[in-house]
């Protein structure tokens, strides 16, 4: 057998990595899987995982009542609204003039604020606030899982010192369901635009009708997605590289957020994306969003800082880190303000 050469091993390194999304398989042996889901955390901040235990039919449950509520006029889901921030939102995203070409549920994990919420969204409030907490529960089983395989793959030493933060009662995490109508190749899209909402700000950065949801990083630590069939995801390699993601229904996505960047003291990085709109089929999609509690402090695991290697960051509790989020823009590189000089 011929030894590949240097050359020839070089380009087939560049090309797996440009097209490559690494994918996870959970059923693989613990230790190699460990070491796999840093490696991706490291490379992209973003992994498939397959092999999952979520069962399909918590998953078919929620997409049922997405596609139920978004199905509804525009009167009755403006009713659950709007989003500030939680609650029903149309193309508005946050508070300071962001837009996209969306609608969406957004959702505390909290119970009792989701059976108070759901009075408002759901012809069948218990039915839907039962579908959303089981889904939410499974989620975070699942969100645990991998930050256990975090901790195990950076050889912290309590292992659960990141999943805790998502059990505690207190958890701040959050729900999302998008729904991104097809866009038209002249840029309309087919939801009712007799009353749109208000951006209270004109001088908003994403003006361009191919975005569906812009460029921006997640808060939180860590970020699970799901979607239907329809593609549209793409993430940026810490190079600048947009990969298409294709949707995968059966699997769930995971992405780095910046609170997990910090306790890593910059050893994984928060991926940016961004979803592009398409002219064919609407997409859904579901996002846990996994926050520790408000008054956590975010600081690097005492593990990633050593002499050599200081924090890069001041210390700053997950409130005020949310607090710094909602008074900037969507694409903001928000953990610069918390960056020792
Ligand atoms: C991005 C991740 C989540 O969707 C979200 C978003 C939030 C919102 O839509 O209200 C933010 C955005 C997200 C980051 C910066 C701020 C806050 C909109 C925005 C302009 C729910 C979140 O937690 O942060």
């Amino acid at each position: 057998m011929v030894a590949p050469s240097p050359t020839s091993m070089m380009v087939r390194s560049k090309k797996t990595k440009a097209m490559g999304i690494p994918t996870i398989d959970l059923s693989m042996e613990r230790s190699k899987l460990s070491e796999e889901v840093v490696k991706a955390c490291e490379e992209y901040g973003f992994f498939k995982v397959v092999n999952h235990s979520v069962a399909k039919e918590v998953i078919s449950r929620l997409e049922e009542e997405g596609t139920e509520f978004f199905s509804k006029s525009s009167s009755e889901k403006r009713q659950a609204g709007p989003a500030n921030p939680f609650g029903y939102g149309c193309r508005n995203i946050g508070p300071n003039g962001d837009m996209g070409h969306l609608e969406y549920l957004l959702l505390h994990t909290n119970p009792l604020s989701i059976s108070e919420k759901s009075k408002t969204i759901a012809n069948d409030p218990t039915k839907f606030s039962c579908a959303v907490n089981d889904y939410i529960e499974a989620a975070k089983e699942l969100t645990c899982e991998i930050l256990d395989l975090v901790a195990e793959g950076l050889w912290v030493q309590d292992k659960s010192s990141l999943s805790k933060l998502i059990k505690d009662v207190h958890s701040d995490s959050l729900l999302r369901i998008n729904q991104y109508p097809p866009v038209s190749l002249k840029g309309n899209h087919n939801w009712d635009t007799s009353k749109p909402e208000q951006s209270q700000n004109t001088n908003n950065n994403n003006n361009n009708n191919n975005i569906g949801f812009g460029e921006h990083s997640d808060p939180q630590i860590l970020t699970i997605m799901r979607s239907n069939d329809v593609g549209g995801l793409q993430i940026s390699t810490h190079d600048g590289l947009w990969i298409p993601v294709p949707p995968d229904p059966n699997q769930f996505f995971v992405m780095v957020g910046d609170a997990l960047q910090v306790m890593t003291n910059g050893r994984f990085g928060s991926v940016r994306h961004r979803v592009l709109t398409n002219t064919a089929k609407a997409r859904m999609s579901m996002m846990y969003f996994a926050a520790p509690p408000l008054n956590w402090w975010i600081t690097p695991l005492p593990k990633m800082v050593t002499a050599h290697n200081p924090s890069l960051y001041k210390p700053f509790t997950w409130a005020q880190y949310k607090q710094a989020a909602y008074s900037l823009r969507l694409g903001d590189s928000r953990l610069d303000l918390f960056k020792k000089q």
